[in-house]
């Protein structure tokens, strides 16, 4: 099944080369990297032009200003899915999400899932080198979610996913409005209740290397205020 990776950038010229290229290496014939970036100011959208150029498997969508991870992702699923894709995947340019895990995702919706998330939280998964302060945010963020939503999934809030057409088609992203976290737990919830057959494959997620985090308090407490309303069905 051919693959599209979804990779929202911000000012990550200092990885956007290396991670093309280490995609490059996993990615099968006709599988396809589209970089959604929202105008960089640092200008990693001319430089994913140039290596585009380079790199026939990479091709870049621009938009107009950062509006947030949620935005980017409705617009990248909208392309791939135009563009043919069977299987859509969402992955960090900042490495801590690692490149050569797209393959186990990938085998694992061919085998059957639905959604694949690559997880922090299941037996053999594990968070490297973040700080005290990032692990108990994302700990009580799942938590949090759990508490709530009941869905079963120990990571939700994870940004690493392999997610089959027919999911995207049947959940409409284009009426999700949660920019951050929020939309990565928004997306899967939606599909646990439309019966989507979702698994978690076992990851390592390090800090990223380079380059500045993006994360915020606002992110935050979106993923705080929405979640309870998900659960009313708002
Ligand atoms: N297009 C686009 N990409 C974004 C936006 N915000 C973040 N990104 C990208 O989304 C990915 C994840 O963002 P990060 O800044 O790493 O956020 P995070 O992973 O929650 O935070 P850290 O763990 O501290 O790095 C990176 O590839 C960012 O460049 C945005 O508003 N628009
Ligand atoms: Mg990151």
């Amino acid at each position: 099944m051919r693959a599209t990776v979804c990779l929202p950038t911000y000012d990550e010229r200092a990885n956007l080369e290396r991670m093309l290229r280490a995609l490059g290496d996993v990615l099968r014939e006709g599988d396809r990297v589209l970089v959604i970036d929202d105008s960089s100011p640092d200008g990693t959208g001319e430089l994913a032009d140039e290596l585009a150029r380079l790199l026939p498997f990479v091709s870049v969508l621009h938009r107009a200003q950062k509006e947030g991870l949620g935005p980017a992702y409705i617009a990248g699923f909208r392309r791939a899915l135009d563009e043919g894709a069977e299987l859509v995947l969402e992955m960090d340019c900042d490495f801590s999400h690692d490149p050569q895990d797209v393959p186990r995702l990938i085998a694992a919706v061919e085998e059957g899932a639905d959604i694949a998330i690559g997880s922090r939280y299941v037996p053999g998964g594990r968070v490297g080198d973040w700080g005290l302060v990032r692990r108990a945010i994302s700990r009580g963020g799942s938590l949090y979610t759990a508490l709530f939503l009941h869905m079963g999934v120990k990571d939700p809030t994870a940004g690493f996913k392999c997610i089959r057409r027919r999911v995207l088609e049947t959940i409409d992203p284009d009426t999700i409005s949660s920019k951050g976290y929020a939309f990565q737990i928004e997306t899967t919830y939606r599909a646990k209740r439309a019966g989507f057959r979702i698994v978690e494959i076992p990851i390592t997620f390090d800090d990223r290397v380079t380059g500045v985090s993006k994360m915020n308090r606002r992110i935050v407490l979106e993923a705080v205020w929405r979640v309870p309303l998900l659960r009313l069905g708002r």
